[in-house]
C-alpha cells in the first residue's frame, strides 16, 4: 500500500461505534409482511420469490450465534461515496466474529467484476490499511449494470467456485434494484445464493421511511459546505464576485439544500420547487438577477449561487425534452456514431415540435451535452451540464436589460465552479463511519439469519449510535414501476427533496433574509477529533428531519 498520511495513520485506530443491538449476539425479529411502496401488482409478479417479505430487526441475545461456516463476495457499484471501505470492514468483522473460517472476496471495479470472474480476497491486512479511509480503491467501482440471466449464470460460475453463499452489493437506487432482481433470480432457480444491498449515495436519494439516508451523503456535505462556506468569505473579503456553484448530486437537490442550510447563501436553486412551480429558466434567471440587483443597491456587487447538479432535468420543459430524448437515443444506436453538426440535425429533425424548439433555443454547447451518451443505466450525465455558466450568463444579459431600464446600478463579475468529485472520496466524517461501519456489520448478520433480497438498514440516526435500530428492509418493498430507456421498468422509488418537509421549510423561511442580508456562515472543515459537537454531528437534513430545531 502507498505512503499513509500523518491522519491516515492517526484515524486508522478510530473504532467505529456500533449500536447496542449488534453488540454481542444477535437475533432477528420478524415484522408484518410488506408490500412496494407502487404498482403491487406488477411488482408482485414481477418478484414472485422475493416480494411481500417482512421487515427484520436485530435484537440482542444471549444465546451463541449459530457458526454456520460461509463465504461473502463483496461489490462495490456507481460513484465513490465516503465510507465505503468502513461497509467492508463492518461486512468483514461480523462474518469474522460469526465464524474465523468465514471467507470475504472482494470482485474488482464494480458489478463487471462479478460477471468477468475478477476477484482478490480480503484479507485482515488489507482491511487493516483501508479502515476509516475515503474511497473505494480497496477493490475499485464500476457502473456495470447486473441485470441479464446471462451475467446472473457466469456469476454463478465464480460463485460457485469459491463457495460463496452470499453476495453484498454497495450501491444507489439503481444498483440496489439490481441486487433485487438478482435475489430473485437466484430464489426462483434455488441456488442458495443470498443477495444484500447497501445504500450508497453521497446524492441523499436512496432514503425512505426505513433507510433514513444513503451512507457518504453526510461527508460530502461536509466537504462541499467547507468548501462553499471558504469561498463565501473569499467573496466577503473582496466584495467583487459572484460565484455560481453548481453541487453534485445527479435528480435531487438534498446536496444544495444542505449545503445552503450550512452556508447560508444569497441564492439556492431547488429543482424540485422549480418542477412544482412549473418555472421556465427564464424565471429562474430573472429570479436571480432580482436578488443580484437587490444586493447592489445596497452596494454588495457580490454573492454565492448554488445550484443542483440536475436542475436542467426539473424545468418542465426540458424534462419533456429529455425524456423524448432518451426514448430517441434508445432507439437509435446508430446516433453515436454520427458527428456533432450530424447528430445536432437528426435530433431536430426527428424530435417532436415543441420539443425541437427549446432544443433549438439552448446554447449549442448545453444542447449537444444533453445528447451524449447515458450513463449504463439511462441516466443523463447531468454532471457534463455546464448550469452554473448558462445560469450566469443568462443573469448577465438579463442584467444588461435591466440597467437600460434604469432598474440595476452595478457591477457583475461571475466566476465558476462545480464540487463534486472532491467530495466522494474524502475520510469519512465520524457519522459516515460509524454509519457505515454498522451497515456492513449489519448485513453480516442478515447473511447469517438467512435473508436475501433486503437492504442493510439502520436508523434512528440522530440519536447516539448505541440507540441505533439494525435489521433488513425487503428491497421490493421500495419499488414501483418507471419509464427508463424506453421501457417500463422494476425500480427503486427515488427520494427528491420533499418540499413540505422540515429542511426545505427552514431553507424557504430565511432565503429572502440570506439573499438581502449577508448572512454567510463558514463551517470549516471535518473534525475526526475533538469534541463530540464538532465531531459527531449528522447532517442538519436528518436533525430537521427527525424533529430538530
Ligand atoms: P451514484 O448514484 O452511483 O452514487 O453516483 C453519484 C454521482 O456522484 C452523482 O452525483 C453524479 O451525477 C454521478 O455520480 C457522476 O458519475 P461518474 O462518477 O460516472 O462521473
Amino acid at each position: 500500500m502507498a505512503k499513509k498520511s500523518i491522519l491516515q495513520q492517526q484515524r486508522a485506530s478510530y473504532q467505529p461505534k456500533l449500536p447496542l443491538a449488534l453488540q454481542g449476539s444477535v437475533v432477528a425479529v420478524k415484522g408484518a409482511p410488506t408490500q412496494s411502496v407502487g404498482d403491487q401488482d406488477e411488482i408482485k409478479k414481477l418478484f414472485p420469490n422475493t416480494y411481500g417479505l417482512p421487515e427484520l430487526t436485530f435484537e440482542s441475545t444471549d444465546k451463541q450465534p449459530d457458526a454456520r461456516q460461509f463465504n461473502v463476495g463483496v461489490i462495490l457499484s456507481g460513484g465513490q461515496a465516503p465510507g465505503g471501505h468502513n461497509v467492508i470492514s463492518g461486512l468483514f468483522d461480523g462474518i469474522k466474529k460469526l465464524n474465523p473460517q468465514n471467507r470475504l472476496y472482494g470482485f474488482l471495479m464494480g458489478p463487471g467484476g462479478l460477471v468477468d470472474h475478477n476477484y482478490m480476497e480480503l484479507t485482515a491486512d488489507i482491511i487493516d490499511d483501508y479502515r476509516n479511509t475515503g474511497g473505494f480503491d480497496i477493490i475499485g467501482s464500476g457502473r456495470t449494470k447486473l441485470e441479464k440471466p446471462e451475467q446472473f449464470e457466469k456469476g454463478l460460475e465464480i460463485i460457485t467456485q469459491l463457495g460463496i453463499s452470499a453476495v453484498v452489493i454497495i450501491g444507489g437506487d439503481d444498483s440496489n434494484t439490481n441486487a433485487a432482481v438478482l435475489a430473485e433470480y437466484y430464489k426462483a432457480k434455488n441456488v442458495p445464493v443470498q443477495v444484500i444491498g447497501c445504500p450508497k449515495t453521497i446524492d441523499g436519494d436512496l432514503k425512505n421511511e426505513h433507510i433514513e439516508t444513503s451512507f457518504g451523503f453526510d461527508t460530502a456535505t461536509k466537504v462541499y459546505s467547507e468548501v462553499v462556506g471558504n469561498i463565501e468569505r473569499d467573496c466577503n473579503s473582496s466584495k467583487k464576485y459572484w460565484h455560481f456553484i453548481k453541487l453534485m448530486g445527479r435528480s435531487a437537490s438534498h446536496i444544495a439544500l444542505e449545503c445552503a442550510l450550512k452556508t447560508q447563501p444569497s441564492y439556492c436553486v431547488i429543482s424540485e420547487e422549480v418542477e412544482a412551480k412549473n418555472l421556465t429558466l427564464n424565471d429562474i434567471v430573472n429570479d436571480i438577477a432580482r436578488v443580484v440587483a437587490l444586493r447592489a443597491a445596497d452596494g454588495n456587487n457580490f454573492g454565492s449561487v448554488l445550484i443542483p447538479e440536475g436542475l436542467i432535468e426539473f424545468i418542465p420543459a426540458m424534462k419533456k425534452l429529455i425524456a423524448e430524448l432518451n426514448d430517441m437515443l434508445a432507439a437509435h444506436p446508430e446516433f453515436a456514431s454520427l458527428d456533432a453538426q450530424a447528430q445536432r440535425e437528426f435530433v431536430l429533425a426527428n424530435l417532436s415540435h415543441d420539443n425541437a424548439e427549446a432544443f433549438a433555443s439552448l446554447p449549442q454547447g448545453v444542447a449537444r451535452q444533453l445528447t451524449l451518451d447515458r450513463d449504463p443505466h439511462g441516466n443523463v450525465q447531468v454532471s457534463l451540464i455546464e448550469t452554473e455558466k448558462l445560469l450566469s450568463e443568462m443573469v448577465g444579459k438579463r442584467l444588461a436589460q435591466l440597467k437600460e431600464e434604469g432598474n440595476y446600478v452595478g457591477k457583475f463579475t461571475p466566476q465558476h465552479h462545480f464540487f463534486g468529485y472532491e467530495g466522494r472520496c474524502a475520510d469519512p466524517s465520524n457519522f459516515d463511519a460509524d454509519y457505515c461501519y454498522a451497515l456492513g456489520f449489519n448485513a453480516a448478520m442478515l447473511i447469517n439469519s438467512g435473508a436475501t433480497g433486503y437492504m442493510s438498514s439502520v436508523r434512528n440516526l440522530s440519536q447516539p449510535t448505541s440507540k441505533w435500530i439494525a435489521g433488513g428492509i425487503p428491497i421490493t418493498m421500495m419499488m414501483n414501476m418507471e419509464h427508463r430507456n424506453g421501457k417500463n421498468k422494476p425500480v427503486i422509488r427515488k427520494a427528491l427533496v420533499d418540499l413540505n418537509g422540515k429542511p426545505f421549510q427552514v431553507f424557504a423561511q430565511n432565503r429572502e433574509k440570506w439573499a438581502k442580508e449577508t448572512s454567510f456562515v463558514y463551517p470549516g472543515p471535518i473534525q475526526y477529533f475533538g469534541p463530540s459537537e464538532v465531531c459527531d454531528q449528522p447532517s442538519l437534513t436528518l436533525h430537521y428531519e427527525q424533529g430538530g430545531e
